[in-house]
């Protein structure tokens, strides 16, 4: 910058300067653009030390153990299933699926294992730092699943991130390695219906950007949710990998709504429909080892496409689950690296590798690189203890509450902020029962969500289900409820309960369409002329992300425009900011690191101003910030 500031200077241009003139030219010195940066970050830090991370609050800066990381991988990116992809199309991948003896790993870590573990919190740098060494080590992969769900929502509500730069530097970091996204349909990344038009553009310039393959699902297998997805995803030439919610239990004669024909029907639609892959998408770990054996071998004598199995641990027995599946001929499991296994999230591809030895059908993965990798997730993971909700034992419970790997630690963190955390048993107990009185619903985002808001509002209310339907006249809903009656996620497969829709309707008459069909379309002009006034990003990506989020999207334009790139912030510092006496370094681009010391902060004046005393690369500066504590 300083050589930039001479070059530019005008006596430095037309040759009129003595040798005095660095000494007598002190604006060289004035590196704004670095200045900016350096004081909006220093604006962040000051706000995360003086008032807390969001619903956190202030915590004292813990003593983490240095990161433990994976030895450097400097070779050539070797090609897998990502170049099978790329020179020989969807069809060609799934019949190169198929040719495969070994069972192939999706890897979870970059998105389903944290967004189950600790609400989706995990930051792109912390994934990013073994993103090429990951590509590297493991090239068999079949791919990672590291986009969507709710990691879009996430990073901009809570991370102070855009996912679309997440997904170009993951994109970047492993170019060998297949992408995967968690696709909801009609819903695309949100937890309603979006107009036909922005769901398109939205999955168009997903696939622009890197995602290969589009796991899609309907959260209450609506098939005509799912189409569009599936039509534009093979329009792009990509993986459209159709999924069947699995609810219930096949090997109940009791629990006859979803029963292994009601599967078998739905794969053969979606393999009609044009599914490349077809997923068994068990989101809250309900597949029983012996209802996997069954609902596999069906599956694989019906329908000709690959067979992809989606399971969380929760209940303990996902690895055996997996095993039998794999007998059964399943051709892709999903995994976790072990350190970000377990509870909540997949079951660990390292167990999975061991549990198979001496099997046929063994990954063809090097297992000390998945355990070396492990290692550095052990050490990245008590960043986020504070969103940690999972249980560190097995929890076959799960098989009664039916709650989603991703919901359960959210809707505990829900439970937490309402002051109802002393009441979670009741809660997961209210769960199942709202499932119940909704029809025996499938449950994953957003149905989960609509379940997840009627038992937090009955328990938190203190009503019982014959509460409900004896006041239902006067009862306020929660908005999501009323939604969800009124058809606007879609219709649940044989129909809403009645009398339960026309008390939380008051009389008003459900919409019978397709929810997409009667959303009329977005114009993206006006919403691009909408972000130049809101000096925010007007690329196609920041339309779209503004079109599925206007709130959310605008918020994050806001903080962006005050505290700039956070992203660049350790995660201990972004979570917790500085204690007095701590140095850190940042480095804000390649080659440009501030140093950055937090000297003191003063105690709070009579308007409630605290100033934070920093020294920035040597030279003092001080903020002011407003003490909301
Ligand atoms: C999501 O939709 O984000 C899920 O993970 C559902 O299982
Ligand atoms: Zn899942």
């Amino acid at each position: 910058q300083f050589l930039e500031n001479v070059l530019q200077n005008p006596h430095f241009i037309k040759g009129d300067y003595t040798t005095d003139f660095v000494d007598n030219t002190p604006e060289l010195f004035v590196f704004q653009k670095t200045l900016d940066r350096g004081n909006k970050l220093l604006n962040y830090i000051a706000d995360i030390t003086v008032n807390g991370y969001s619903n956190v609050g202030v915590q004292p800066k813990p003593d983490f153990a240095p990161l433990n990381m994976p030895k450097p991988y400097n070779g050539i990116l070797a090609l897998g299933a990502k170049h099978v992809l790329d020179t020989r199309g969807p069809e060609g991948l799934a019949e190169w699926v198929l040719a495969q003896q070994e069972i192939l790993l999706t890897d979870t870590t970059f998105r389903d294992a944290h967004q189950s573990l600790f609400a989706t919190r995990l930051r792109t740098a912390d994934m990013l730092r073994v993103m090429r060494d990951t590509a590297g080590k493991l090239p068999g992969l079949f791919s990672f699943e590291c986009w969507g769900g709710a990691t879009f929502d996430v990073a901009y509500r809570f991370l102070d991130e855009s996912p679309w730069q997440r997904l170009a530097q993951f994109r970047q970091a492993a170019p060998n390695i297949l992408f995967q996204m968690l696709l909801r349909g009609a819903n695309a990344v949100g937890y309603t219906s979006y107009p036909d038009n922005v769901v398109k553009q939205f999955i168009k310039l997903a696939a622009k950007n890197g995602i290969d393959v589009f796991r899609i699902f309907d959260s209450l297998n609506g098939l005509d949710n799912m189409r569009l997805s599936i039509d534009t995803v093979r329009e792009c030439g990509k993986v459209a990998e159709a999924a069947l919610c699995y609810t219930g239990d096949i090997l109940d004669p009791n629990r006859d709504k979803y029963d292994l024909h009601y599967y078998i029907n739905m794969a053969k639609e979606l393999e009609k429909a044009g599914a490349n892959i077809i997923a068994i998408k068990d989101m809250a770990g309900l597949l029983k080892p012996e209802a996997a054996y069954r609902l596999v071998s069906s599956l694989k004598s019906y329908v000709n496409v690959p067979i992809h199995l989606h399971t969380h641990e929760g209940s303990g027995n996902a690895i055996y689950t997996y095993a039998r599946a794999i007998d059964a001929g399943v051709d892709i499991v999903d995994t976790a690296m072990s350190a970000m296994s377990n509870g909540t999230s997949q079951p660990s591809g390292s167990s999975l590798y061991y549990a198979l030895s001496g099997h046929p059908r063994q990954p063809r993965l090097d297992v000390d690189a998945m355990n070396e990798l492990s290692r550095y997730w052990e050490t990245v993971r008590p960043y986020y203890k504070a969103a940690d909700r999972t249980e560190n034992f097995p929890n076959p419970e799960v098989y009664v509450h039916e709650m989603p790997g991703g919901q359960y630690t959210n809707l505990k963190q829900q439970a937490q902020a309402l002051g109802l955390i002393h009441r979670w048993e009741e809660i997961k107990d209210m769960y199942h029962r709202v499932s119940m009185m909704f029809g025996d619903l499938i449950k994953v985002t957003p149905s989960s969500k609509v379940v997840g808001d009627m038992a937090l509002f009955m328990v938190q209310n203190d009503l019982t289900e014959e509460d409900v339907y004896a006041k239902g006249d006067i009862l306020d809903f929660p908005a999501s409820v009323v939604e969800f009656f009124e058809g606007r996620i879609g219709t649940p497969y044989q129909g809403f309960p009645e009398k339960l829709q026309k008390l939380v309707l008051k009389g008003r008459a459900p919409i019978s369409e397709r929810p997409g069909a009667v959303l009329p379309p977005v114009d993206f002009e006006d919403v691009r002329a909408k972000l130049k006034e809101l000096e925010a990003p007007t690329t196609d990506e920041a339309v779209s992300a503004y079109c599925l989020y206007p709130k959310v999207f605008t918020d994050w334009v806001n903080r962006y425009n005050q505290f700039g790139d956070v992203s660049v912030l350790d995660t201990p510092t972004f979570f917790f900011g500085m204690t007095p006496g701590e140095v850190i370094k940042v480095e804000i681009e390649q080659g440009k690191v501030l140093v950055i010391k937090l000297d003191h902060i003063s105690e709070a004046n009579a308007a409630g101003m605290r100033t934070v005393f920093f020294e920035f690369n040597g030279l003092p500066r001080e903020i002011e910030i407003k003490d909301r504590n």
